[in-house]
C-alpha cells in the first residue's frame, strides 16, 4: 500500500448527558481523526478518543495528540515510505512510528485507519481480520453523574434498555454510597466502579467497605502511573483491581502479571482500551498474554464515536476478553449527533456484529465534514 496524504481533522462531538469522572465534567470532545489516503484514492479513518486535557493521564488531550502526529508520527511515515517504497501491512505501519516514546493515543489513530485501509482491500470486517469467534456478548455501560440522583437516574435507564453490567465512576466522599444505592436497587446486576486514580495512600482503606457488595472488580483506584501500589493494596482488599490508566503495553502488563503473582487470576484485571495500548494489535497481545494466565480483560472506552465504539465491538469478539467492555451509553446514544449513517445498537444487553467492512459501519460524510475543524495535511512522495 502507498500513501499519498494523510489529514488530520478535529471533530467537535456533543455529549447527550454531560460525564462526570473524578477528574471532571466532559461535555464537548474534540476529536482528531487520521485520514490515510491511499494512491489509488482510498480513504482510511482512524479516531483519536481524546479528552480536553491531560487529567485522566499523560497525551490523552487534543493538543498533545495533533504535536505528536504532526512532528513526529507522520514525518515517520513519510520517511518509511521514501525508503521502502510502501507498507506491506499494518505492522510496517507500527516499525515506521515504534521509536517515538510514549504518544500511545496518537499512534492508535494511524493504526486504526490503516487497519480500516487493510479491511476495505481484503473485503472483511475487522472481527474475521483478529480472528473473532464470539459473534454476540453481553455489554456494559460506564455512568459518570454528579449524584446518587443522577447516578440512579442513569443506571435505571440503562437497566430498563436491557443492559446487564454497569459500572460507576467514584471518587473520595463519592464512593460507598453510589455503589451501595446501585447494589441495593440492582441486586443481580453485573457491578463495578472506577476511580480513575482518585485515592491515595492515605485513604484507599475506605474502599475495603465495598468487599461486601459483590463487585466485579474496582478500576485504578491509586495514581495514573502506578502499578506496584496497587499490587500492595490488591493483597488487602478482596474485591479484584482493575488496572487502566497504568497500561500502555504488553510490557506493563508483564509487570503487574509478576506483581500480582499467584493472586493474579482471582484480584488482577485489565482494562484494555485500544487508544492507551497504542492500538488493536498491542491490545490483542495483551487479551491473548492475560487469557494465558487466567487474568480477565475487558474493553474499555472513551467515549469514542460510533465509529470507535464499532472497531472495539469488533475485538470483542475475541474470546481471550472474558468481561463485558464500555461500548454502550447509559442514556442510550452518546452524541447529540453522531458521524456514522447508521447507529449501534443492541438487544437485551446482548450485542451482535454482523458482516460489514471494518467497523460495520459507514462514515456520514455530510456530518463528519459539518463538524470537522481541518487541521493539517501531510504528503507523501
Ligand atoms: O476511565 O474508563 C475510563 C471515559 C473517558 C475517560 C476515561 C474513562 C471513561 C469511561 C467511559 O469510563 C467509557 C465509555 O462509555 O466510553
Ligand atoms: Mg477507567
Amino acid at each position: 500500500m502507498k500513501f499519498r496524504k494523510a489529514s488530520v481533522v478535529i471533530v467537535e462531538l456533543t455529549l447527550r448527558t454531560p460525564f462526570t469522572t473524578s477528574f471532571g465534567t466532559s461535555t464537548v470532545m474534540h476529536r482528531p481523526f487520521v485520514l490515510l489516503e491511499t494512491d489509488d484514492g482510498r480513504v482510511g479513518v482512524g479516531e483519536v478518543p481524546t479528552l480536553s486535557n491531560p487529567a485522566y493521564k499523560a497525551e490523552c488531550d487534543h493538543p498533545a495528540v495533533l504535536t505528536s502526529l504532526r512532528e513526529f508520527l507522520l514525518p515517520s511515515l513519510v520517511r518509511a515510505q521514501e525508503t521502502h517504497g510502501e507498507f506491506s501491512g499494518v505492522e510496517d505501519v507500527i516499525r515506521a512510528y515504534d521509536w517515538v516514546k510514549g504518544a500511545v493515543f496518537a499512534k492508535s489513530g494511524i493504526e486504526a485507519a490503516m487497519w480500516d485501509l487493510m479491511a476495505q482491500e481484503q473485503h472483511l470486517p475487522f472481527w474475521k481480520m483478529w480472528g473473532g469467534t464470539r459473534t454476540s456478548f453481553t455489554v456494559g455501560v460506564s455512568i459518570g453523574g454528579k449524584n446518587i440522583e443522577q447516578v440512579l437516574g442513569l443506571a435505571e435507564n440503562a437497566v430498563s434498555l436491557g443492559y446487564q453490567r454497569l459500572k460507576v465512576k467514584i471518587w473520595p466522599g463519592f464512593d460507598i454510597e453510589p455503589a451501595r444505592a446501585l447494589r441495593e436497587r440492582f441486586p443481580d446486576v453485573l457491578l463495578q466502579v472506577d476511580a480513575n486514580s482518585a485515592y491515595d495512600m492515605t485513604n484507599w482503606t475506605r474502599l475495603k467497605e465495598l468487599d461486601g457488595l459483590d463487585l466485579l472488580l474496582i478500576e485504578q483506584p491509586l495514581y495514573d502511573d502506578d502499578i506496584y501500589l496497587q499490587s500492595l493494596i490488591s493483597k488487602e482488599i478482596t474485591t479484584p483491581i482493575c488496572l487502566d490508566e497504568s497500561i500502555h503495553s504488553l510490557r506493563d502488563t508483564e509487570v503487574a502479571l509478576a506483581l500480582w503473582g499467584d493472586l493474579a487470576p482471582e484480584r488482577l484485571v485489565i482494562n484494555i482500551k485500544p487508544p492507551r495500548v497504542s492500538g488493536f494489535t498491542e491490545a490483542i497481545a495483551i487479551a491473548k498474554r492475560c487469557e494465558e494466565v487466567g487474568v480477565r480483560t475487558w474493553i474499555g472506552g472513551m467515549l469514542d464515536s460510533a465509529w470507535g465504539k464499532a472497531s472495539n465491538l469488533n475485538l470483542n469478539t475475541l474470546t481471550a476478553f472474558t468481561l463485558p467492555g464500555d461500548h454502550f451509553s447509559p442514556g442510550g446514544a452518546y452524541f447529540v449527533e453522531d458521524i456514522t449513517t447508521a447507529s449501534l445498537s443492541c438487544t437485551n444487553g446482548l450485542y451482535t456484529v454482523g458482516p460489514g467492512i471494518g467497523p460495520g459501519l459507514e462514515i456520514d460524510w455530510e456530518v463528519f465534514n459539518r463538524l470537522s475543524h481541518p487541521q493539517f495535511e501531510v504528503a507523501f512522495a
